[in-house]
Parts: structure tokens; C-alpha cells; sequence
């Protein structure tokens, strides 16, 4: 196990302004956390032999950017995450190749369009279970994986690296506190009130609701990470009460701002 290694990969993602690391030993696909389980090929061990741990990175969404959506205030700050997720994890796993240790990075979302999503909604690698499994955080009713951090307003990106890192412990206490209001206010119903993975995401509806805003170029949606009351970016910002997003008269303040920025940008 390389300690050194690792403290010179926090150091660089410290550089980097990158707030969420975490390490997980590949062994850890091996041991279901629940069922069901994925199917063995998503294993990262399958998808590149030589890895030993992957390394997950973690990028918050601007909370008040977010609040807009749908939006293009939300949609571009959506796509610069996108993008830096996958320059910082390109960089990551090529610091390490320089190192000696062969690394691949998985771009932050893996597929060619609503389309495809539409056709197979799912990608050959999970970021979010790669995330839990680097002790990040634990999975929300919304399907997401919320964070002590920013909730569930976090994008990942992940790095499979032959290096054999230090894994970080896998987090134990639940962060989602079952309030309820991603189910409440998803705008396609695509949520249940189950625990994933037992409530799955109704994965069409939610595509389906996508593709609509994307033909007026103001996907995604975002809602179910918007109204989720955890996360010390509502400290932060000063968003501790998440009840304003379904009660005007709380902030007038914030849907005006909100209106306004809604009726620019898109189709
Ligand atoms: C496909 C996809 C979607 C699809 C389908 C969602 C889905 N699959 O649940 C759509 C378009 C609907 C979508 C929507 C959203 N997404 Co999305 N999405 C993805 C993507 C590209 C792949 C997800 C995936 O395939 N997971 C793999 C499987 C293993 O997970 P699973 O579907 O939950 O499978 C379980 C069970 O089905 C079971 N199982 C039983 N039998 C079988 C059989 C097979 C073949 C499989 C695979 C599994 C399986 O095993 C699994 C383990 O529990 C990831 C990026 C990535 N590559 O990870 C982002 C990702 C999950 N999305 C993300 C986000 C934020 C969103 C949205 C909020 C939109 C937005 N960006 O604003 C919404 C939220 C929807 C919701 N509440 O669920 C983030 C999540 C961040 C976080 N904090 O958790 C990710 C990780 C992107 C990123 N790089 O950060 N998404």
C-alpha cells in the first residue's frame, strides 16, 4: 500500500480545488452492500484487469445556480462540472501513469445522448456506487448519493488505477433523512418512497421529462437534488429552510430571482 502515494494525490487534488476525495479498494464490488446487486461486468476489476483501487473525485453544484433549474443558469454549470470533472480525473490517472501505475479515467457519465439513455438507461460504470464505496457518502430515497457536504449536489468522476492505495472507510451513518420532498416534487413522479435500491428511479419517466427539457436545450432537470434540505452548502448560503421551493411566500425574494432567470437562455 502506498500512504506516500496517496498524500501526494490529496496534495494535487488540494491544488486542484477539488473538495471530495475518496479511495476504494477493488475488492469492496466483490461484497454487495444490497441487493440487488449490479451485474459482475460493472465491476471495475472487469472493465480494466490492472486496477486495484479506484479514486473518486467529487464536485459540488452551486447551490443558488441549481435553484433556478430548469434553467440554462443550471444547465451550463452542469456542463462546467462535466467538463472539469473529466479534465481533473484525465490529469489524476495521468500523474499516476507518470508514477509508474497504469490509470484510466471514466468519463463523469458515459453515453451519447438522451437517445441512448432513453433505449438502455445505464452506463458501463456507476460513479455513485464508486463514490459510496470510497466513503463519500450513503444513497438518498432521491436514488442519489448524498454527502454530509452538499447533499446530493455533487457530481463524480472516477479514476481505475493499478496503484494499491489506502482505501478510505466506507461511510455508516445514513445522511438522508427521509423527508420526503424529491418524491413530492419530482415533476415526472419518477421517485418512490423506498429506500434505494428498493425504490428505484422510474428511469424512463425521469428520461422521458429530460428529453422534453432538452428540446428546449434546459436539461437537466435537477429537481430531486435542489429540494433535498441536506448538504452545509445550505448553510452556507444561507438556504437552511428547503420548504421555499414549494412555498412562494417563504422567499418572494428568491422566486423572482428565480422567474427571472427561468424566462432567459432557452428554446
Ligand atoms: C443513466 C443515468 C441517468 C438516467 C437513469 C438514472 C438511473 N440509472 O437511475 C437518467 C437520465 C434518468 C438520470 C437522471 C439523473 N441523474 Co444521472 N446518471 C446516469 C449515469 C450516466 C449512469 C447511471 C448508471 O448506469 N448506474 C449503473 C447502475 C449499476 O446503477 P443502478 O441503475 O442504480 O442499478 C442498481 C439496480 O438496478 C441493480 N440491478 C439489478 N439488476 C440490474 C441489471 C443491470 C444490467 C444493472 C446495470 C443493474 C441492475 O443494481 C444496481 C445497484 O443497486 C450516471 C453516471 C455514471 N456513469 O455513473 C449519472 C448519475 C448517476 N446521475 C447523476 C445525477 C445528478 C442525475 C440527475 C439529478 C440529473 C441531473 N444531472 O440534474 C437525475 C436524477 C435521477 C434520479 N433521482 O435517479 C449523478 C449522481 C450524483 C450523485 N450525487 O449521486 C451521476 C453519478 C453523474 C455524475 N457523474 O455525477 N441519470
Amino acid at each position: 500500500m502506498s500512504s506516500d502515494l496517496k498524500a501526494a494525490l490529496l496534495r494535487r487534488c488540494r491544488a486542484m480545488e477539488i473538495p471530495l476525495v475518496g479511495v476504494a479498494d477493488v475488492e469492496r464490488w466483490e461484497n454487495p452492500p444490497f441487493r440487488p446487486w449490479m451485474p459482475e461486468e460493472f465491476y471495475p476489476q472487469r472493465i480494466f484487469p490492472e486496477a486495484r483501487s479506484v479514486i473518486v473525485i467529487g464536485l459540488p453544484v452551486h447551490l443558488p445556480a441549481l435553484e433556478s433549474a430548469p434553467s440554462i443558469w443550471y444547465r451550463e454549470t452542469y456542463l462546467t462540472v462535466n467538463a472539469l470533472l473529466d479534465q481533473y480525473t484525465y490529469r489524476l490517472a495521468e500523474y499516476l501513469n507518470e508514477e509508474g501505475y497504469p490509470s484510466v479515467f471514466v468519463p463523469r457519465d458515459g453515453y451519447g445522448g438522451i437517445g441512448a439513455l432513453i433505449k438502455k438507461p445505464v452506463a458501463f460504470f456507476s460513479h455513485r456506487h464508486a463514490a459510496y464505496f470510497a466513503g463519500l457518502g450513503t444513497f438518498g430515497v432521491n436514488n442519489m448519493l448524498l454527502t454530509p457536504e452538499y447533499g446530493p449536489r455533487v457530481r463524480f468522476g472516477s479514476i481505475l488505477t493499478a496503484a494499491p492505495l489506502p482505501p478510505d472507510p466506507v461511510m455508516t451513518e445514513e445522511v438522508c433523512n427521509h423527508c420526503m420532498r424529491c418524491v413530492e416534487m419530482c415533476p415526472a413522479s419518477a421517485l418512490d418512497r423506498e429506500d434505494y435500491p428498493a425504490g428505484l428511479t422510474d428511469r424512463g419517466a425521469c428520461a422521458r421529462n429530460s428529453a422534453e427539457l432538452e428540446k428546449r436545450r434546459l436539461a437537466p432537470c435537477g429537481i430531486c437534488i435542489k429540494v433535498c434540505p441536506i448538504g452545509k452548502d445550505r448553510v452556507f448560503y444561507g438556504r437552511e429552510d428547503a420548504s421555499v421551493y414549494a412555498r412562494s411566500e417563504r422567499r418572494p425574494d428568491l422566486h423572482r430571482a428565480w422567474e427571472h432567470v427561468r424566462s432567459y437562455g432557452g428554446k
